[in-house]
């Protein structure tokens, strides 16, 4: 991508009609740390959101990186403060995350099987195109929740060999420009839309009817999988379903299904 073009879509003047609460910064480390350093500094209005073409120390999961170069992905931080949700259910809006993800990409992409993996990527045919990071702040009770999507990156600027892009799996090569502020723009609406039902359902996600929608867009079920388990431990089984509570549930070779809360999940079928 050139310089003009990263300029040219540094505008997102779609998503910024749309979202008001939308800042665009040229460049920052990591726009889930700046979103939360603001909130810790003082209370920031419910959907306010930070989006660049450029992190320099974009963050992954339990320390990991996100890497893109400078115009290959955007990323979005929104703060979201749902204040009809317990504590302990906020944790799910990761994938409420995923789920708009998989939509903003799903519209670029209308031939590609696009899935969730439970809990916070988006594949096509297999390979990473999105992540999402959730973060709490303690201090306020807020969540940053983080989104990374690769649009315009090319074959030689993958990060990982598992990774993909919009661009890669586009028929047509895409605007870069306009495909980063149409991507932001529909991950926004749909996004609202996800919180706005989670919330009214005060984060139960039968009464939200999300959990059907999650089920619908999950590629993990069904497949053969290794849950990596934050303990150390580790389970083998297929995923058969999502829990009430956002949990992936794991039929096991002994028969009794294991409700997994949290881990690492690897599809074996793609190893
Ligand atoms: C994630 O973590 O996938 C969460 C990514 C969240 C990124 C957003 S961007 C906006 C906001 N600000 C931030 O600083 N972060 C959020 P995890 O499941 O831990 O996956 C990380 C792993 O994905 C890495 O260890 C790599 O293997 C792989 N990876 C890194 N960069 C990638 C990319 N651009 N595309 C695909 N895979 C990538």
């Amino acid at each position: 991508m050139t310089t003009a073009a990263i300029e040219a879509a540094a505008g997102f003047p779609l998503a910024r009609a749309l979202t008001p609460g939308l800042e665009v910064l040229p460049s920052i480390g990591s726009t889930n740390a700046e979103l939360a350093r603001r909130e810790r500094l003082a209370p920031q209005p419910h959907f306010t959101s930070l989006v660049t073409l450029e992190q320099t120390a974009g963050r992954g999961r339990l320390g990991r990186e996100w890497v893109a170069p400078p115009g290959a992905a955007v990323a979005l931080s929104v703060l979201i403060r749902p204040r009809l949700v317990p504590q302990e259910r906020r944790g799910l809006l990761t994938l409420l995350g995923g789920l708009a993800a998989r939509e903003a990409v799903a519209l670029q992409l209308p031939e590609a099987s696009v899935r969730l993996k439970w809990p916070n990527d988006v594949l096509v045919g297999g390979r990473k195109i999105a992540g999402v990071l959730a973060q709490l702040v303690p201090e306020t009770g807020a969540i940053v929740l983080g989104i990374g999507i690769n649009t315009a990156m090319t074959p030689e600027q993958l990060p990982v060999s598992t990774a993909t892009s919009i661009a890669i799996e586009s028929a047509v090569a895409p605007d870069p420009a306009r495909l980063a502020d149409d991507v932001v723009t529909e991950l926004l609406v749909a996004l609202a839309g996800l919180v706005a039902r989670f919330e009214a359902a005060r984060g139960e996600l039968d009464r939200a009817g999300l959990r059907d929608q999650l089920e619908a867009a999950c590629g993990t079920l069904g497949e053969s999988v290794r849950v990596e388990l934050p303990g150390g431990g580790e389970l083998r089984g297929q995923a058969i379903g999502i829990g009430a509570d956002g949990s992936l549930i794991v039929a096991t070779p002994d028969g009794r299904p294991a409700e997994v809360v949290a881990g690492d999940v690897t599809h074996l079928r793609h190893l």
